[in-house]
């Protein structure tokens, strides 16, 4: 490990602009579920990939609020850890450093980061399903049990976050395959690398000649294109990392 870790820190120290894709495993240690471990507790019987789409939605409005209201009050309790903290870091050290997530948490910005891009959008922002108007959470919606109502049109009010089958935000895809496109090194943490078409970007990093180092603690269909795989949990190496460059 501790080579690897040496490897990892040698290319990045003379890199000037470097990208960070983010998953679900980068909060896991906030206490945060990702998505694909076996799922516990009070949602365990329902199928994520089921309630986070519009099929899902119709279905059972209700089911689908509740789970994400659920989720908002389990990621407001949690904070970012280590691998967030020194994330925020590590950007500082570089002329460039673009961080995008997958995840719909904050916590990227609460460990520090000042710009992140939500390639699937984030649960502290809600819009109405039918005109799309932006709504303002009030307390009330968080123990509702079905969803507000868009005060304009009468539609259900859901998340700002991208389900199966819908389109990524415009702006935020720019900047990641801009990002992709540029980046000497990219660094692809907590990810499965499994969910299109955020998982086309180490793809297109190494097309453009990028080195990809991965951090995670379990292979994944990126892992045969990674120039270096940490195989540790992010909450540990990327501290780790950090610490290498600081020493030098
Ligand atoms: C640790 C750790 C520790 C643990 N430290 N690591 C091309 C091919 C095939 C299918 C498609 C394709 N293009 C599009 C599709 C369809 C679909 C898709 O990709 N399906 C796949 C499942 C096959 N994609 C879409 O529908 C996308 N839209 C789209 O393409 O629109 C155009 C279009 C329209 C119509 C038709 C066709 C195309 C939208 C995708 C939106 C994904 N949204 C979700 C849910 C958000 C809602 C919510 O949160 O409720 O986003 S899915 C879910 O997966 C969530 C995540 O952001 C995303 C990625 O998951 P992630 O982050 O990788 O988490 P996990 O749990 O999978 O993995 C965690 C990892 O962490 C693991 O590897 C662990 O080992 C690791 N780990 N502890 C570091 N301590
Ligand atoms: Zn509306």
């Amino acid at each position: 490990m501790h080579k690897r870790l040496a490897a990892a820190a040698a290319l990045l120290r003379d890199a000037q602009a470097v990208a960070c894709l983010t998953g679900a495993g980068v909060s896991a240690e906030s206490g945060v579920a990702t998505f694909r471990d076996a799922a516990t507790g009070l949602w365990s019987k329902f199928d994520p990939q089921q309630l986070a789409s519009q099929a899902g939605f119709a279905a059972d409005p209700g089911l689908v609020w509740r789970w994400y209201m659920d989720r908002l009050q389990k990621i407001s309790s949690v904070q970012p850890n280590p691998g967030h903290i020194a994330l925020a870091k590590l950007a500082a050290r570089f002329a460039q450093f673009d961080l995008i997530t997958q995840n719909i948490d904050d916590l990227h910005e609460r460990g520090g980061s000042p710009t992140v891009y939500h390639l699937h959008g984030s649960i502290t922002r809600y819009r109405c399903n039918r005109c799309a108007a932006p709504y303002t959470l009030q307390p009330q919606d968080i123990t509702a049990q079905t969803p507000p109502v868009c005060p304009r049109c009468r539609g259900p009010i859901r998340p700002d976050i991208v389900w199966f089958g819908e389109m990524l935000p415009h702006h935020e895809m720019e900047e990641a395959w801009r990002a992709a496109r540029e980046c000497e090194m990219m660094l692809v943490v907590g990810t499965s690398g499994i969910v299109y078409p955020a998982a086309q970007l180490p793809q297109l990093a190494l097309q453009h000649g990028a080195t990809i180092i991965e951090i995670n603690p379990d292979p994944t269909p990126l892992t045969p294109i990674a120039g270096v795989a940490l195989q540790a949990p992010s909450g540990e190496a990327l501290p780790a990392l950090l610490e290498l460059l600081d020493a030098g």
